[in-house]
């Protein structure tokens, strides 16, 4: 698979040395960076945040905040990843403006409803089984996700058990990247 499919989750729960891991990540090549904590308090979240806002910008990797569009907007960040029960797209737009806006669906009428509303990348998932998401939605599997990919009109991110071995197939079912948390280390080396 070439890395410029990846995109790069830095879950702060799940990376061992999550400033490390980012470096890895946009050394290599990563398409985008996306800092997922959802346990760090609010200095945590915001010093991790800038500190990889300076990484990305070394690389001109875009940086994407998951869930918080406070600090998206604070950081300077090029995107924020929204999930199903977070803000609505129009109302993290009265906090971050302009930026992409990626949503998070599990099922068709959940991309189709994003794409409606306007976002920008749609990721879909998850595709394959995880252990890192705290109650995942049920597996979706390759054939719906090709069916996303022809529906919606925006670029779709498979997520959920991506590995090297798998990535190629998933892309090959029409995703444009590919999300990673666990497996990442497999792309870009560390842990
Ligand atoms: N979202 P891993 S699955 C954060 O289905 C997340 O929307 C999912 O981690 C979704 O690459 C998932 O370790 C976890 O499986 C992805």
């Amino acid at each position: 698979m070439t890395i410029e499919r990846l995109y790069a989750i830095i879950d702060a729960e799940v990376a061992g040395e999550p400033r490390a891991l980012a470096r890895r990540a946009v050394k290599a090549g990563c398409a985008m960076l996306q800092l997922r904590a959802k346990y760090l308090d609010d200095r945590a979240f915001m010093a991790l945040a800038s500190d990889l806002r300076e990484l990305c910008a070394d690389t001109q990797t875009p940086l994407v905040i998951n869930d918080r569009a406070d600090i998206a907007k604070i950081v300077g960040a090029d995107g924020l990843h929204l999930g199903q029960d977070d803000l609505a797209i129009a109302d993290a737009r009265c906090v971050v403006g302009e930026m992409q806006i990626g949503i998070s669906t599990h099922n068709l009428q959940q991309a189709v409803r994003a794409d409606a509303e306007g976002a920008d990348l749609i990721a879909f998932g998850p595709v394959f089984e995880t252990k890192t998401k705290e109650n995942p939605d049920p597996i979706v599997g390759l054939r719906t996700l090709e069916e996303v990919c022809r529906r919606v009109s925006r670029p779709v991110v498979a997520i959920g058990g991506i590995t090297p071995k798998n990535a190629e197939e998933t892309l090959r079912f029409g995703a444009s990247y590919v999300a990673v948390i666990s497996a990442l280390p497999s792309f870009v080396g560390g842990r």
